[in-house]
């Protein structure tokens, strides 16, 4: 998911460019917004953090683009293309490196399992807008 602060930066382009270039399918893409409501949901494993309430009126303050990306490897390939959580500790090179804000605005978010790529895929899409 390209986040907000990435979105309305106008690096939407560059940051899919580097994901296809990656070896990444894209198996489905939109433009779209959340509530605070849905930002918490999506981020319910987060909600006793002290950053929480912040996060989810971040999350919802602008347009997202989630995607359904393909590839071998693609939890842990995708984690490395992007970085450290915080843009500080990223590497050189990395999406959030080069276009992340802060650690809350930190431009793109990833997967952490393929049991949890499942379920942010079903979060954003229907099977049927899968190809
Ligand atoms: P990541 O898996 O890299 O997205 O990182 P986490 O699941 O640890 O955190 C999810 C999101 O919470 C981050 F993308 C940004 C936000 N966050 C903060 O705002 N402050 C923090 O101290 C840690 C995370």
């Amino acid at each position: 998911m390209i986040k907000p602060d990435a979105v309305s930066a106008g690096n939407t382009g560059a940051i899919t460019k580097m994901i296809e270039e990656a070896g990444f399918r894209i198996v489905a893409v939109k433009k779209t917004q959340l509530t605070p409501e849905r930002a918490g949901q999506f981020y319910a494993i987060h909600k006793e953090r002290p950053f929480f309430k912040d996060l989810c009126s971040y999350m919802s303050s602008g347009a997202i683009v989630p995607m359904i990306l393909e590839k071998e490897n693609a939890v842990e390939d995708f984690r490395k293309l992007i970085g450290a959580t915080d843009p500080q500790k990223a590497a050189p090179g990395t999406i959030r490196n080069l276009f992340a804000k802060s650690i809350e605005a930190n431009a793109i978010h990833g997967s952490d399992s393929d049991e949890n790529a499942e379920i942010e895929g079903s979060f954003f899409f229907a099977k049927t807008e899968c190809f």
